[in-house]
């Protein structure tokens, strides 16, 4: 699958994909990341791709044009069924691993990173198929965000991780409960012990104990999870 990236910021990928699970994905060509500067389809003398908002108020809006022009040659034979248009916004629907899964069924995802106060509103309402955020949080733009989506779906690509790894996370998306707490050497550090029953080898007693830890912080720290469904 690829991912391209749409951005005024091209630069700023020297980074993100580059590392651990995505570079590894990237190596073995199970994951292809294109990055786009979106000025390429700026042609006035000081390539501009904001201005000013009808109505006044504060702040610049990303045009639509060059965002319409830029999708229209990355993608150029559009195929809604194999490829998605994604608009990455705070005012967008919120990104979680539902949505990871659903953007993981596609050849090509094109994430176009918004910025200033806004993009024009007819990329979201005629070009996008849909319009994403990571979460309720200001943020500066859609390059972050879309690093974040990226991550996420690259995971979810059959060989990207290996099978114990992929088996566990199967889980995650079906369970409303988060991971048990996680223990290494030393048995002591500064005082603090390990769980006494993790130093055993009673494999059905260490299972029951995880079952029940998970529970405890799930309901401590995001207590959502078990009041949902
Ligand atoms: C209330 C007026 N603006 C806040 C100063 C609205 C606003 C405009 C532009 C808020 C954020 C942004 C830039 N953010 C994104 O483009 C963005 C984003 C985010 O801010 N939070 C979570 N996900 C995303 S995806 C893209």
């Amino acid at each position: 699958m690829t991912f391209h990236v749409l951005t005024i910021f091209p630069e700023f990928y020297r980074g993100p994909f580059e590392f651990g699970v995505l570079a590894r994905a990237r190596k073995m060509g199970l994951l292809r990341t294109r990055v786009w500067d979106l000025r390429n389809w700026s042609f006035d003398r000081h390539r501009t791709v904001d201005d000013r908002p009808f109505g006044g108020g504060e702040g610049m809006v990303l045009k639509a044009e060059p965002v319409f022009l830029a999708a229209e040659e990355i993608l150029p034979a559009r195929d809604v069924s194999r490829q998605r248009i994604v608009l990455m916004s705070a005012q967008g629907a919120r990104f979680d691993q539902a949505a990871a899964a659903r953007l993981g069924t596609y050849q090509d995802v094109l994430l176009i990173c918004g910025r200033y106060e806004g993009v024009d509103e007819r990329v979201s309402e005629k070009l996008a198929d849909e319009e994403l955020s990571i979460g309720d949080y200001v943020l500066s733009g859609g390059e972050l965000a879309a690093a974040v989506v990226v991550d996420a779906v690259a995971r979810l690509i059959p060989g990207v991780l290996g099978n114990e790894e992929s088996a566990r996370q199967e889980s995650f998306s079906l369970e409303p409960i988060l991971d048990y707490p996680h223990y290494t050497r030393p048995a002591v550090f500064r005082g603090w012990s390990v769980p006494e029953v993790l130093l055993g080898g009673n494999h059905d007693e260490i299972r029951r104990w995880r079952r029940g830890a998970a529970r405890e912080k799930t309901l401590r720290l995001r207590p959502d999870l078990l009041e949902r469904k």
